[in-house]
């Protein structure tokens, strides 16, 4: 599918080291590896039913700066994300406003392509919409079926009111398990790190069904929905008509664009369980292969003491922002001041503090622009300093205050503050800011 147009992209005469991230399931900052080959990064992408929030925003901006990273470091990345345009919150909300489904999903990815877009963030190499992954998922899960890692459960009647012959199927979770243990590829738990009993609590309310009759395991996810009155539906071979699961779609596209196992799989932290620990569980029974290295997962933005999300009605919308003239590189910075493992709160003055900023950075590069000076050192210092804030974990508080510093300085000798085109260059590159 189209994704949106790439912002510049210019690498600086040096490269910098390859980064270093928090992995969920290791508990701990883990060393990317600097091999030959390029990085390989799904993110999570949006459930297209409405418009970008600020939450969406923040969690891509986080990845756009690990893909700024490993192009400063010299990496070729191959980049993936997925549009979950067939899933019941789209299917209730097309059919609570009374819009057809695509419609709804179409004009909601359009909007979100813009917004990104406006925040330069970099496009994925592949842009898969899980209506497109469909053909591509049922001989996996027609495979899961025969190797014991899915089965069906009863259906109840069809749209022409007779039974469902091949019912709903679901994946085997503790079946699928891996028992050898060496090294443990999956098992519940494996990817989020979280105790049964807050799985437990979790799962009813991120789409699972742990009181549906006929399941082996409460914790069972599902793979296939049969065909049911009034939902969209493919022909799903011997699966019969139906939809996929949620987890399944991500996998499959992962497994396809990517291969197993890929370096980083991204999203928000509400992701962690169950949809990155079902899809790492999926992987496992498909290809007996972990599905990623690693796991990076981003804090939640709120509003008002509340997560932002689009069930509470909560949003900061990014296409509102940009109507009302708000400069989209100080909301780039306004997220930025932020670490994006931590939970925080959108408010109005953080993105006041940001165009403060931004004015300030612009005046400090047009006075060094001015006297031009043959020092480097400052300028190659901060070159430093943004680095390797950016590269230990994304730390890119610790990024805006280093070129606070340099501007402050700049602006009061900016004779001394080094060249103007290298810092340009480095926010550029690195932030995803143009001055
Ligand atoms: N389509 C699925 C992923 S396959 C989905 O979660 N869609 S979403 O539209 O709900 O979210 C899109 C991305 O934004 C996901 O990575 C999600 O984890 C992240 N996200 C959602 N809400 C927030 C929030 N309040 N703060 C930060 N990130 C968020
Ligand atoms: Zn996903």
């Amino acid at each position: 599918m189209r994704t949106w147009s790439s912002p510049a992209l210019e690498r600086l005469g040096s490269t910098a080291a390859v980064p270093s991230i928090f992995d969920t399931r290791l508990g701990g900052i883990a060393q990317l590896p600097d091999a030959e080959d390029s990085a390989g990064l799904y993110v999570c992408g949006i459930t297209p039913y409405d418009a970008t929030h600020m939450g969406h925003a923040a969690t891509y901006i986080t990845f756009d700066l690990l893909v700024r990273a490993w192009l400063d470091a010299g990496k070729s990345v191959t980049y993936v994300q997925n549009v979950t345009d067939v899933d019941d919150p789209l299917l209730e909300r097309a059919r609570d406003t009374d819009v057809d489904w695509r419609d709804l999903a179409q004009d909601q990815t359009d909007l979100f392509r813009a917004d990104m877009e406006a925040l330069s963030i970099v496009p994925p190499d592949h842009y898969v919409p899980a209506t497109e992954a469909i053909d591509w998922l049922v001989p996996w899960v027609e495979q899961m079926i025969e190797e014991g890692f899915a089965y069906r459960v009863p259906a109840g009647t069809g749209p022409d009111g007779v039974e469902h012959p091949e019912g709903d199927v679901y994946f085997d979770v503790r079946g699928a398990a891996d028992t050898r243990n060496e090294p443990a590829r999956w098992f519940l738990g494996y990817v989020s790190t979280y105790s049964e009993e807050h799985m437990a609590e979790l799962f009813p309310e991120r789409g699972g069904d742990p009181q549906r009759p006929g399941k082996r395991d409460p914790f069972d996810p599902l793979l296939w929905r049969a065909r049911r009155d009034g939902e969209p539906h493919w022909d799903g071979g011997s699966l019969g008509q139906g939809r996929p699961g949620w987890h399944i779609e991500c996998t499959v596209i992962a497994q396809r664009f990517l291969g197993m196992p890929y370096t980083v799989q991204g999203g928000g932290s509400d992701l962690r369980f169950p949809h990155h620990e079902m899809g790492a569980g999926h992987a496992f029974a498909m290809t007996g292969e972990r599905m990623a290295e690693h796991y990076v997962h981003t804090g939640m933005v709120g509003l008002d003491g509340e997560k932002m999300s689009k069930s509470r009605g909560n949003l900061v919308l990014i296409s509102a922002l940009r109507a009302q003239g708000r400069d989209p590189r100080a909301i780039r910075l306004a997220v930025l001041a932020n670490h994006y493992r931590s939970d925080w709160f959108w408010t109005d003055e953080l993105l006041t503090a940001a165009e403060h900023r931004l004015e300030r950075w612009q005046r400090a590069v047009a006075a060094v622009a001015e006297e031009p000076s043959a020092a480097l050192d400052a300028s190659d210092r901060l070159v430093e300093e943004v680095r390797q804030a950016l590269g230990r974990d994304l730390d890119s508080p610790r990024a805006l205050e280093a070129v606070d510093a340099w501007a402050e300085r700049a602006l009061a000798e900016p004779s001394a503050a080094g060249s103007a085109a290298d810092v340009v260059a480095l926010i550029s590159l690195r932030l995803g800011i143009g001055l």
